[in-house]
């Protein structure tokens, strides 16, 4: 193995990465054995892994420069990358050298873990579902690029003050970011507002992009690509020290402080668009910075615009970086100066798009006097797409106006928005859901009239997760187990592999030993009894996602523990994790009020070694590779129609959690797989739920028909959990939009059904094991198999 320039690569026996260590404490940390910190080993720890990656770093780039391949650009609004330590460890190959280099020091491998903090910039679903699709990509060496925005501040700290839901900011990169490389000489320029001239578009407010790149390596090979985030700075020395010298001390880094606000924070609004300037200037932000580096990167080998969509597909994750059509076409058409159709047909090949919701509320639109006032050029060259779009609709429906408003790019009604949805839908060549249920639900309701005009565009992409780090990096013990049953670990690189843990659900043996493993998590996650089976309800809180549903499980079994205890069941813990949008109140009395049942069950002895609701906050990667390992029950619970996929019910089912839930989003494809026999289906189908919700619904029948669903509700009515969360029966009585009334019952039921298979813990151990052999399809390496095969076309370069 040789490097360019004749550099040797890093050692790789203990003394060696001992060395480095050593080497980097002193010269680039500069600091010594007897003085460092914990944070000095941290850091110098990161930079000796992160050492061994960069190696391989530079290794892919010159591949990749070699083969000009096709490349894969994603460009994302959000990433949830998760622990950075762990993980690159695992993918060096250092894990086992690590504890020995830091006795050395004097910090034991725990302490120094617990300081590598994740950088959280992301949501939920949809960030960390970037996350995986990278370290897929990375795996099955395929030349990619993610692009996203470097946040100052990431998702915020969730904390609980009296029970409430507080905010507190994300500093993540405080104390600097050891994996992060600045590449200052890449920085862009970035317009905002100004007017039309006869030259074309003057911007008013010009801001630089700089750019650092996260390492994203591949698992079991030799390729390390990169993300791509993109930092705002003041775009020349704007510090104005006429006023300084005056006293003026604001106004002198004003300017500096209005461009660096574009990438302080990340919106906490999971899927509802805030409304704001300032993310649509994100939007921009991070659309234009990553088009201009797309471009000087297709120059390096490349001279004739002709060649760019063969050697170029942009995947825009979700509407957020849609801009980045109309950027394409002004930076083709104003700079490049070739023909619009030209331009368009470059276009139109070049980008795709994947839609992550089925909620009308989660379509971003934004107001055409915002846009237009921002950024007006790129509003003048959305008319002109809607106008060729429009003429192509009424050419193939003609007379046919209420489809034509339907699909154009500008809604007009109750205020001119642009549709960035429909945007999307025109300016790409496929367009994905992200489940199978999801995609066809597009194509029927969402996307109906572009799917009538464009059949061919539309295909279903379903989603998956990164086995390595949801399960080999999570549940290590299990990760033993499964190689061992399997006589091998190639499954963490074919997940398929799995299916050969079915015949083991056969073996008590083997069965004693999952419950072994199984056990050794709920323990180190610690919260109490783990003979009691652990039923988590772990995701962002949304009314369609029903957290309330399961908090009316909770009171009911609460209300048989005291009066009706032949029916109570199985002890339980109940685990709740999630955040809330800091402006959605109804999800935020939910929280709220699943806190004060928690503290009532808590302190009524009554309940004791029977029930118990616990809530850690700020649920994170972090947390959640705690918690998965550890659940037996996994609650995908939302109303049939209303998520589009959901990740989490993969992560659980991998790690052998069984699901109770509804046939939504992916609930459908794990249910086919892991057999309607593992699965303890509930509630109202897709179509059930639509025609209940479109009569005349009226949940206060199911409250007066059901005597365990009134003394749920009325005990909240009541105060008895001191007197919190009123408004939220309230809704469901007045409103309940969700169906949660109408589909008590029927879960109630199924959870009396969950119980009673747990007291047959042999049983329940087998389908735990079906489980996770079935569930081999939800890697995300299959995910990105099925773009690289209906959308991407890009083949693998291999390091040599
Ligand atoms: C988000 O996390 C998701 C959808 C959105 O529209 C936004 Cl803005 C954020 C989630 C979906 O709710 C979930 O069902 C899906 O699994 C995930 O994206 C990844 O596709």
């Amino acid at each position: 193995m040789d490097l360019r320039n004749g550099l040797r690569p890093l050692g790789t026996t203990p003394d060696e990465f001992q060395r480095d260590l050593l080497s980097n404490l002193y010269y680039r940390r500069g600091t010594t054995v007897e003085s460092a910190s914990a944070q000095d080993a941290y850091e110098t720890l990161a930079l000796t892994v992160r050492d061994r990656l960069a190696e391989r770093r530079a290794r892919t780039a010159a591949a990749h420069y070699e083969s000009n391949p096709r490349w894969v650009y994603y460009l994302s609004a959000e990433y949830l990358l998760g622990p950075q330590l762990e993980q690159n460890l695992l993918y060096s190959g250092t894990t086992e050298l690590a504890p020995a280099a830091l006795k050395t020091l004097g910090f034991s491998p725990e302490e120094v873990a617990a300081l590598d903090v994740e950088p959280g910039l992301g949501n939920g679903g949809l960030g960390r579902l970037a996350a995986c699709l990278l370290d897929s990509l990375a795996t099955l060496d395929i030349p990619a690029v993610g692009y996203g925005i470097r946040y100052d501040l990431g998702i915020f700290k969730q904390e609980f003050d009296n029970g409430e839901q507080v905010e507190r900011p994300d500093d993540w990169a405080f104390q600097g970011d050891p994996w992060e490389f600045p590449a200052p000489d890449d920085w862009q320029m970035v317009g905002f507002y100004g007017f039309l001239g006869p030259e074309g578009w003057v911007p008013g407010e010009v801001v630089h992009g700089e750019p650092s790149h996260l390492l994203i390596p591949g698992y079991g090979t030799e390729t390390v690509n990169i993300v791509r985030l993109w930092r705002a700075r003041a775009a020349r020395a704007s510090f104005d020290l006429r006023r300084f010298s005056a006293g003026q001390y604001a106004e002198a880094v004003e300017e500096a402080v209005r461009a660096e606000n574009i990438s302080k924070v990340l919106y906490p609004d999971d899927s509802t668009d805030m409304g704001r300037e300032l993310r649509l200037k994100q939007q921009y932000f991070l659309v234009s910075c990553s088009l201009r580096d797309i471009v000087r990167r297709f120059r390096f080998r490349n001279a004739d615009w002709d060649d760019f969509p063969a050697k170029t597909v942009i995947q825009l994750n979700d509407t957020h970086p849609t801009l980045a059509i109309p950027e394409l076409m002004r930076l083709l058409v104003d700079e490049e100066k070739l023909e619009w159709e030209h331009a368009w047909s470059l276009v139109r090949r070049t980008f795709a798009y994947t839609c992550h919701t089925l909620l009308p509320e989660a379509l971003e639109t934004w107001p055409v006097d915002m846009l237009g006032r921002l950024l007006p050029r790129h509003l003048e060259i959305i008319y002109l797409i809607n106008e060729a779009l429009l003429a192509e609709v009424r050419s193939r429906f003609p007379g046919d106006l209420d489809r034509v408003r339907r699909m154009s790019l500008i809604q007009e009604e109750p205020q001119r928005r642009v549709r960035m949805a429909n945007l999307a839908v025109t300016g790409t060549f496929a367009v994905n859901g992200v489940a199978e249920l999801h995609s066809q639900l597009l194509t029927s309701t969402t996307f109906a009239d572009f799917a009538a005009l464009w059949p061919d565009r539309f295909t279903n992409v379903t989603n998956g997760v990164s086995p390595r780090r949801f399960v080999r990096l999570a549940n290590p013990g299990l990760s033993t187990l499964i190689t061992s049953g399997l006589g091998s670990d190639a499954w963490l690189r074919d997940l398929s592999l799995l299916s050969g843990l079915a015949p083991l659900a056969d073996d008590p043996a083997f069965r004693e030993q999952w419950r072994t493993e199984r056990r050794h998590a709920k323990e180190a996650l610690g919260l109490g009894d783990p003979g009691a089976m652990l039923d988590v309800m772990i995701k962002r809180f949304h009314e369609y996602k029903r957290q309330q549903l399961k908090l009316l499980h909770v009171i009911t079994l609460y209300h048989r523990l005291r009066d009706n205890p032949e029916r109570f069941g199985v002890p339980r813990t109940v685990l709740f994790g999630g955040k809330a949008a800091p402006a959605y109140y109804a999800a935020k009395s939910i929280i709220r009020l699943i806190n004060a049942v928690a503290a009532a069950i808590e302190a009524d002895p009554k309940a004791y070694g029977l029930l118990r609701v616990v809530f850690p906050p700020n649920y994170n990667v972090t947390l959640a590779e705690k918690i998965i390992p550890a659940a037996d029950l996994s609650e995908q619970i939302s109303m049939a129609g209303k998520e589009a996929s959901g990740t989490g019910n993969m992560k659980l089912a991998l790690n052998g959690a069984l699901t109770i839930g509804t046939l939504d989003g992916a609930n459908v494809e794990i249910r086919d797989r892991v057999g309607a026999g593992n699965f303890f289906l509930f509630g109202l189908d897709t179509p059930a739920a639509a025609a209940l919700r479109a009569s005349d619904y009226r949940p206060r029948t199911y409250y007066d028909s059901d005597d365990e669903l009134r003394a749920a509700l009325d005990a909240i009515l009541s105060g008895a959990f001191g007197g919190v969360g009123q408004e939220v029966a309230h809704s469901l009585l007045d409103r309940d939009e969700y169906l949660t009334l109408a589909d008590y019952r029927s879960y109630v039921d199924k959870q009396d059904e969950v119980a009673a298979a747990w007291e047959d813990q042999e049983h329940w151990t087998r389908m735990s094991i079906l489980n996770t052999a079935n569930s081999g399809f939800f890697s995300a390496d299959r995910t990105v198999a099925d773009y690289l095969s209906r959308i991407w076309h890009a083949s693998p370069v291999r390091l040599s």
